[in-house]
């Protein structure tokens, strides 16, 4: 039967590849969001032929845009089966004194907060039907500190917190909760990082084979595809030249 997936950061990396993957792969319907509207009306457009498609533009720190949207979504995507709490990003890579408090901001509001906001609004409608998934875009930042990492990394271990937390709280609904948390993943994540610097954020992914977004999409579509007995909880996925946050081969 046709599944409804909520994706969340739909309009770039990780999410975008994934609504490509889910549509192509066919059995899902998309909800799409993220802030960047005219990226999710193109993406519907293109993935429209193959699956029926709807778009939420909010930020997901807004909590009552959050709310506003996911309450008044059309009734053909209003039963969410899925949702892949993916938005979010690094700002800044300093030394913790010299840190920025609005990357400190965007960090924690938009990773921890922002996916506290779009579950809340979810959680009651999968809870009343004592159905649904919900899968977290951690991060190996969420389960180690590297240096200047600092606060981003301090959003991922919250995030690693709340998927054991939610996973037990709604373990007697029969919701499956789990996280995927990779290493480096090309996408435009670190342009975001390093403020629209590009030529620094290449650099993070050059003299090796980093991950692609479709890699992630892959994974994320296997982990949703497993019989109902079946819960992945937590997976961490890094480039094979990756062994750590600090450790990358780019010798080979
Ligand atoms: P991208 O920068 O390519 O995508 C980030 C997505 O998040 C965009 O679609 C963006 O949409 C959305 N987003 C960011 N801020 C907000 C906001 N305030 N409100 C709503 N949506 C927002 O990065 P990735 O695809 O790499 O990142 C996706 C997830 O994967 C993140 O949680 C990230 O931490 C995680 N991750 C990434 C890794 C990597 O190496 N790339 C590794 C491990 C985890 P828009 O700007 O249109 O709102
Ligand atoms: C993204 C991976 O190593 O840049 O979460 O933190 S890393």
């Amino acid at each position: 039967m046709e599944k409804t997936v909520l994706i969340t950061g739909a309009t770039s990396g990780i999410g975008k590849e994934t609504a490509k993957y889910f549509a192509h792969k066919g059995n899902f319907k998309l909800i799409l969001c993220g802030r960047r509207t005219e990226r999710l009306e193109s993406l519907m457009q293109e993935l429209s032929p193959k699956t029926a498609v709807t778009t939420l533009s909010f930020d997901v720190r807004d909590k009552k845009a959050v709310f506003h949207a996911i309450e008044n979504l059309p009734d053909a995507f209003s039963e969410i089966d899925i949702l892949i709490n993916n938005a979010g990003n690094a700002h800044g890579l300093d030394p913790i004194q010299r840190g920025s408090i609005d990357d400190w901001d965007a960090m924690l509001d938009i990773n921890v907060k922002g996916l506290l906001y779009v579950s809340k609004a979810v959680m009651p409608q999968m809870v009343a039907r004592r159905a649904g998934h919900i899968i977290h875009i951690g991060s190996t930042a969420g389960k180690e500190v590297y240096p200047n990492g600092n606060v981003y990394c301090a959003s991922k271990h919250a995030v690693d917190a709340i998927n054991k937390g939610m996973r037990l709280d709604l373990n007697q609904y029969g919701i499956r909760v789990g996280a995927i948390n990779p290493g480096l993943v090309a996408t435009e994540f670190s342009e975001v990082r390093f403020k629209g610097d590009e030529e620094r954020a290449s650099k993070v992914y050059q003299g090796y084979q980093p991950l692609k977004p479709e890699d992630i999409a892959d994974i994320i579509h296997f982990v949703v595809t497993r019989p109902y007995h079946v819960n992945i909880a937590d997976l961490v996925v890094m480039p094979t030249a990756q062994a750590s946050s600090t450790v990358i081969n780019k010798n080979v």
